[in-house]
Formats: structure tokens, sequence, C-alpha cells
């Protein structure tokens, strides 16, 4: 059960962040009504909300999960691989000393970004992709390993970040797109299989009693509820905008 979760609200220069995709230019008032919908969706979940104001001099900062890998017993702070994202960590560690007392650091030369960190349960699968680089995927495995969890480096092909197109709900499933479907690091779980078009809802959160999805899968939903799981759906077009997903707008832990 998650107790906590760490979100950020975007500020104006969210339209200023980092972007591969060419859906547009975000709406600002729709992406904090989104944002908001984010937030009232965690609570509903049961959790505890520390809500950080936004941060202008960082457009992608919403964007926390990409700051931290959080374990029952350690954090680690990332070292995110975007130049104009990695100061966002200062903040991220601040507050989490409120909730932490051990702390680990990937360190440059390693890159490393939270959105290619797959945990499922005591095993973690590690990204490497443009933003995490292999001695960041090593320093993580490294770190994981002395504290008696399993760490795999798994090269990313086609996905942006590793979490791009895969979640673990629980009991050995997993929901699963392009690349991941037959990967064989994967091979081992129970899947949920999302087609091309429906790629973008690859990326859900299980929440204590709830999956959150985005609003529009309609396959993916079924899939989810013909599997016991409710779900609450979101509107994530404006998150979509700057390749961000429902996993990356919050820390869970
Ligand atoms: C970025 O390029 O860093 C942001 N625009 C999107 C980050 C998405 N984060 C994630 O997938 N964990």
């Amino acid at each position: 059960m998650y107790k906590n979760v760490i979100v950020k609200t975007p500020g104006k220069s969210y339209v200023n962040g980092l972007t591969t995709s060419d859906l547009g230019t975000p709406d600002y008032e729709k992406l904090l009504e989104q944002h908001e919908a984010y937030v009232e969706a965690l609570k509903k979940c049961g959790v505890s909300v520390t809500h950080l104001p936004a941060s202008e001099e960082f457009p992608d900062s919403t964007f926390v999960e990409d700051t931290a890998i959080l374990t029952p017993d350690f954090a680690v702070v990332t070292n995110p691989g975007a130049d104009s994202r990695n100061s966002e960590i200062k903040e991220m560690e601040a507050i989490l000393k409120g909730f932490y007392k051990k702390f680990y650091y990937i360190s440059a030369p390693g890159t490393l970004d939270g959105g290619d960190v797959l945990k499922v349960e005591n095993h973690f699968y590690i990204g490497i992709s443009e933003r995490t680089n292999e001695e960041g995927a090593r320093q993580l495995k490294e770190i994981l390993e002395s504290e008696d969890y399993k760490g795999t480096v798994v090269p990313l092909k086609e996905f942006f970040h590793l979490k791009t197109g895969i979640s673990y709900l629980d009991n050995n499933l997993i929901v699963a797109a392009g690349e991941f479907i037959n990967h064989q690091d994967f091979s081992q779980y129970e899947k949920i299989v999302v087609s091309n078009e429906d790629e973008y809802s690859a990326n859900c959160i299980l929440v204590n009693d709830y999956v959150i999805i985005p609003k529009g899968y309609e396959e993916t939903k079924r899939h989810l509820n013909e599997s016991g799981y409710k779900t609450i759906e979101l509107e994530t077009s404006e998150f979509q905008k700057q390749d961000g997903g429902l996993s990356c707008l919050s820390l869970r832990f």
C-alpha cells in the first residue's frame, strides 16, 4: 500500500519544456485542470499528498518521478539526463529528507531518470535510454544489490523512458506495449498487452485499490476491469504534449 505521494504543480513555463511530440503547444489552463484532477484521483486512492508549488525555472519539473527512486527504506536521488532538468533534484532531495533518513545518489558521469526505473516487488528494471546511460544504470543496480534488491538493466530500442511502455500492477501482472510485449526480460510475467495505437495507456499506475489510466483507451480499461481492477480515467492531453504520462507526475511511496 502507498501512504504518500509527492506532486508538483506545473508552472507557466511548462509550455517551454522538452518534448519530442508534435501534438502542439500545451494549453496552460487545461493543464492545470488535468493536474488538479490527477491530484484528486490520488486522494481518492487514500494517499497523503505533498503538493509542491510550481517552479518557473524548471519547465519540466511537474514530472517529479524523474528525480528519485524510492523504496520503503531508502531514497536514491537521481542525476537526470537532460541538462535543463538536472537541478530539479535539489528541491526534491530537501523534501524527501522529511520522509527518509537513508539516501543514495547517482553521480556523474552516470545519468538516470526515474522514468526509466520500473519496480516489480523487490526487482527493479532499469532502462538505458536517451536520459539514462550505462553508468547511471550500473550505479543504481549496485546500490539496489547492496540493499538486497535485484536490478536488471534493459537497453531500450524505441521508447522514450522504460515506463513509457510498461507498468507493473501486482500479482505478477504487467501492462506492456511495443518492444516489451515479447521482451525476454519480462517473459515471466502475466501481461495485459496494449496495441500500438493504444500504446500511451501502457503507462498507468496502481495506487492502492485503483489503477489510474489515461481516458480514451477502452480496450486497456476493459482488460484491467476484467482482471479485477477498479479504474479511474483521467484526461492527459496536456501531459502527452510534453512526453509525459501518469506515472511521471508523482513519486509514490
Ligand atoms: C522531459 O522530456 O523530461 C519531459 N518533457 C517529460 C518527462 C516524462 N517523464 C517520465 O516519463 N518519467
